[in-house]
């Protein structure tokens, strides 16, 4: 089928079935042409052409690509065509600019970058083929005609590779094929809104068998089977991803060491010196604590190292019940829920709370966890710029819906700025907005005795008070704090709670003496305050100058590799700082993430802001 308006081509398609199909396929590639978004066409040139045989083929395995820029995506392309046997994949990329606007392919010798098409203003065109299991002939399927035509030609004589941009201006994805490693999507080749579009075919070869390369291609007709991978395929596509991860110094492992955390060193039997940790979010220490340690074991003792079951059905144990209502003591709430996580407190929170119909607002740098929650809950999620409390203002009064809950992250997590409570809360009461606050790098941190940001600020409270077990209480675990009815709703409704093995009584325990301890000795949040003032003084002396209002120190570096090498020399000098990259923060916004603790002498922290001055 072929649309045009006064000569200009819109659509163009083409479709291999059985004869009984024909009148059905002719009807819907009728109805492609005059859907087509490019404009209404006044001819449809239809043919259809018996077939005497076909030949199978199979589809190209595929993998994908993530990329944020064209400019990665390109660099995607040079380096799978690198990786597959071509040289001079800098040189055939670029050519790319010469197809473009072409009606068919450059035809381009891989080795001597000879152009071979016989027509350099038309191009090849691939034709003669379709899928075993055609997508809807009605409508352009990028993806689906686009695997079909590279299997195809991949399939040709002496064809070894093809680079695809499509010319639909918002159709931004393209890929590379090779025979080594299949159909490779790559998600951004082009700034949306530009038509520029092509594609090359890399020919190597004897020149006297061009002409059959050719024929191939315009004539030959293949069906491409559209199977199963098979497993070492799949695990090929995954391989290529790890690659792409790795060739853009995204690639993370765990990171380890034998040293207890923390500077403890009179707990390190290891004759050399462990290194000082700015890592971890022990923020007060107490997870060496040796009465928390010794409340862990003897729960462990008591009640065995598991809870064998969910909290509904028989896991609840005495050290769960005693710490949900230390926390609700301690937050000055009705009531609290433990969740093994944090992350699984955000999760279930949020996504029993609403749901489809509903609306959630959320700030852009929440955590991940939120976010998940967010999705999870199927309710239409807005996003409102970072800390911008008058776009959310705005946006409550432009999204009505039954049931709305605002959430936002209370400390975040990798600036270390601070929530404005007592104005947000605020506008969540005149809206009639559910209010959330995540309070997991708060508690034990902010307001003079840690009890979080209603102390700091001396306001109320919001309805949701999340936090964690596992930061500044030194244990594993999270929380949600508020009224009984709000509580009993979560314990009915959050399915990570509800379907999930209630957590070690061991870390209840634990978390609890913690809680203990942080009430009885406010002196350590003291330190710990002390501290990041004392390490934000030394770097400005350094001249750099940072911005915290929690015990979370960023120290802005953008890129990628940078940052992760500055981590890497750091580490020599016996320092543990991270290298904090995308997806925890945006791409380009790379940065060392400094976790003051309230165990850390002068002497580390002087130490480490000499150190990190040197790196910059
Ligand atoms: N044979 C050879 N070249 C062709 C053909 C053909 N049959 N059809 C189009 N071209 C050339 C022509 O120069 C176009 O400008 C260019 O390719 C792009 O064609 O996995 O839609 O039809 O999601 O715009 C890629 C899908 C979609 C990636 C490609 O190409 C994915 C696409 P378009
Ligand atoms: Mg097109």
């Amino acid at each position: 089928m072929r649309a045009s308006e006064s000569g200009r081509h819109i659509s163009g398609a083409e479709r291999i079935v059985p004869a009984g199909h024909i009148a059905d396929t002719l009807a819907a590639l009728t109805r492609r042409a005059l859907g087509h978004e490019s404009g209404t066409p006044d001819s449809i040139n239809l043919k259809a052409e018996a077939i005497p045989r076909v030949t199978h083929i199979p589809a190209l395995p595929v993998s994908t690509c993530e990329v944020s820029s064209p400019e990665n995506g390109w660099n995607e392309i040079e380096r799978v065509l690198s990786s597959a046997g071509f040289d001079n994949a800098k040189a055939i990329r670029a050519m790319f600019p010469d197809c473009i606007g072409m009606r068919g392919a450059m035809l381009l010798d891989a080795d001597t970058l000879e152009r071979l098409e016989p027509d350099h203003a038309r191009g090849v065109r691939a034709t003669c083929m379709d899928a075993s299991r055609p997508s809807p002939a009605d409508r352009k399927n990028h993806f689906a005609e686009a695997l079909v035509l590279a299997s195809k030609v991949l399939s040709a004589p002496n064809i070894l590779g093809e680079i695809c941009v499509s010319d639909d201006p918002n159709y931004v994805t393209g890929y590379v094929a090779t025979r080594e490693f299949g159909y490779r999507r790559i998600t951004q080749l082009k700034t949306p809104g530009d038509p520029a579009g092509g594609r090359i075919f890399l020919y190597r070869g004897p020149k006297d068998e061009v002409a059959r390369a050719i024929a191939y291609l315009e004539h030959e007709p293949v069906i491409v089977d559209l199977p199963q991978l098979p497993p070492t395929d799949r695990f090929a596509a995954l391989a290529m991803d790890l690659d792409a991860i790795k060739a853009q110094g995204l690639y993370r492992a765990p990171c380890t060491g034998d040293s207890p955390r923390l500077a403890s060193s009179a707990l390190d039997s290891n004759p050399l010196p462990p290194p000082i940790d700015f890592s971890s979010n022990d923020y007060l220490g107490l997870s060496h604590d040796p009465e928390v340690t010794a409340a862990a074991e003897e729960a462990a003792r008591r009640y065995g190292s598991g809870s064998g079951a969910s909290r509904l059905v028989s896991g609840t144990l005495p050290p769960h019940l005693d710490l949900e209502l230390a926390l609700a003591q301690f937050k000055g709430a009705e009531s609290t829920i433990v969740f093994s996580s944090g992350y699984l407190a955000n999760l279930g929170t949020v996504s029993a709370l609403v749901g489809k119909g509903d609306v959630i607002l959320s700030d852009e740098l929440n955590h991940a966890s939120i976010i998940d929650g967010c999705r999870l809950s199927g309710a239409e999620i807005v996003v409102y710029p970072h800390l911008d409390l008058a776009a959310l203002d705005r946006l409550l009064s432009e999204h009505p819906a039954p049931r709305r809950l605002v959430v936002s992250d209370g400390v975040f997590s990798m600036d270390g700025d601070l929530l404005d409570l007592p104005r947000f809360l605020e506008i969540c009461h005149r809206h009639g907005a559910f209010s959330m606050v995540d309070e997991a790098h708060a508690l034990g941190v902010i307001g003079r005795t840690g009890h979080g940001l209603a102390e700091h600020f001396a306001c109320g409270q919001p309805d949701f008070m999340m936090g964690t077990l596992s930061k500044a209480l030194g244990s594993a675990g999270g929380y949600v704090a508020g009224s009984g009815l709000a509580i009993d709703y979560l314990r009915q409704k959050a399915r990570s709670y509800i379907f999930n093995t209630a957590p070690d009584p061991a870390a209840m325990a634990g978390a609890r003496m913690a809680l203990d301890r942080l009430v009885a000795d406010p002196g350590r949040i003291e330190r710990l305050r002390r501290n990041v003032a004392f390490l934000v003084r030394e770097l400005a002396q350094q001249g750099i100058d940072v911005a915290t209002q929690s015990a979370i120190v960023p120290i802005l570096i953008g890129d990628e590799r940078k940052a992760v090498a500055a981590s890497a020399a750091l580490a020599e000098q016996g320092l543990l700082i991270p290298a904090i990259r995308y997806p925890t923060v945006a791409r380009g916004a790379a940065r060392l993430r400094v976790a003051v603790n309230a165990l850390h002498s002068e002497a580390d922290l002087a130490h480490a802001a000499r150190a990190i001055a040197n790196r910059l």
